[in-house]
């Protein structure tokens, strides 16, 4: 039983300041699944395995980040956060300050964002608003706000989400004894392949465990740092990663260019494919979170050479998320009755 949080379980690698409080909802040590059925219809011979993100308190990895950014912020006095989001930041954010006690305030592009999310927002008690605009006009309008008045930011420009989200590096390689050789990783706002990176870095100075290559995954809709520039209007079906301009886009791309690995961009069909795959294998993430397979599928297609690898799925945000996504069948009605049941089973 998960009775502990990041911040107490790697308290001697997050670096926090003196003033931070204690805060958990015992988010982190998520499961890491093997899926080798996919790794068999990717051409076999390597190990594949999917890191379950959205089995965090809130539903998303945020939670991570989230935990270590609230932490500081009421230990330096913050009695209001906020952020823009896409929708989990906005999630996660409201949980944790709930925990804390404080005010949190989320700002929301206009239409697109998952109910579950939302609805997770509302629940926790956060203030949305949601502005005629882009997710990131709203980042930009967070960050003047908190330019200007006594409110704390946490979105991932908040040095404090990183601290926080390294950790999922660190579970790998505690749980695969050295670090995985492949990660796909969906990307939005950049702050987790960031993070990742980090969190791998810290650990091979410490342990020698070893920087992984990252696959970073962009919708071709909202793919800024694969075309080179500022995508003013981004559309895709996996709302949580419509972005158009990347807080920290550069820091990505020096992620990819160090590890010898490729920022690359799928269609919102394949994502959606990726997304049943997943399923498929009793693992339901939001559309976002199939990205990284979508990715893999795309450089194995492409000649990627991964026989005799380790590779790591990040599947960031739950299913749950998204239930409009899925096409329901219509249900098929009958009376309470055994002949008519079997019927429709034997047909
Ligand atoms: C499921 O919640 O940006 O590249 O405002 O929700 O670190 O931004 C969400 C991003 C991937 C991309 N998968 O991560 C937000 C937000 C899911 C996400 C990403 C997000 P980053």
């Amino acid at each position: 039983m998960r009775t502990q949080g990041i911040l107490e379980k790697y308290r001697d690698l997050i670096k926090l300041p003196k003033h931070a409080v204690p805060l958990s909802l015992c988010e982190g040590d998520t499961p890491l699944i093997p899926v080798p059925a996919l790794a068999d219809r990717l051409g076999g011979g390597f190990e594949l395995y999917v890191k379950y993100e959205g089995l965090n308190p809130s539903g998303s990895f945020k939670d991570r980040g989230m935990v270590a950014a609230v932490s500081e912020a009421v230990g330096a006095g913050a009695k209001t956060i906020i952020c823009a989001s896409t929708g989990n930041t906005a999630a996660s954010a409201a949980a944790y300050a709930a925990r804390a006690g404080i005010r949190a305030i989320v700002l929301i592009p206009g239409g697109k964002v998952a109910r579950g999310k939302l609805a997770g927002a509302a629940m926790y008690g956060a203030q949305i608003i949601q502005i005629d605009g882009s997710f990131d006009e709203a980042l930009k309008l967070v960050r003047e706000i908190t330019d200007k008045m006594p409110i704390a930011l946490v979105n991932s420009l908040n040095p404090y989400r990183l601290e926080g989200q390294k950790s999922g590096a660190f579970e790998l390689c505690d749980a695969l004894g050295s670090a995985p050789d492949l990660v796909c990783i969906p990307v939005g706002n950049a702050g987790n392949i960031t993070a990742y990176h980090m969190g791998f870095t810290q650990y091979h100075e410490l342990k020698k465990t070893g920087i992984p290559s990252f696959i970073g995954v962009q919708a071709a809709g909202a793919a800024p740092l694969v075309l080179g520039h500022v995508v003013e209007h981004p559309e895709t079906v996996a709302t949580a990663i419509r972005i158009g301009n990347p807080a920290r886009g550069d820091q990505a791309l020096n992620v990819i260019k160090e590890t010898n690995g490729k920022m690359l961009s799928v269609s919102d069909d394949d994502i959606l494919a990726a997304q049943k795959l997943l399923a498929g294998q009793g693992i339901w993430v939001e559309p976002a979170s199939a990205a990284g397979l979508a990715g893999l599928i795309a450089e194995v297609n492409a000649g990627r050479d991964v026989r005799g690898k380790r590779v790591v799925l990040i599947c960031t945000g739950n299913g749950l998320k998204d239930p409009d996504i899925v096409q329901l069948p219509e249900p098929i009605k009958v009376r309470p009755d055994f002949e008519e049941v079997r019927k429709i089973l034997v047909a």
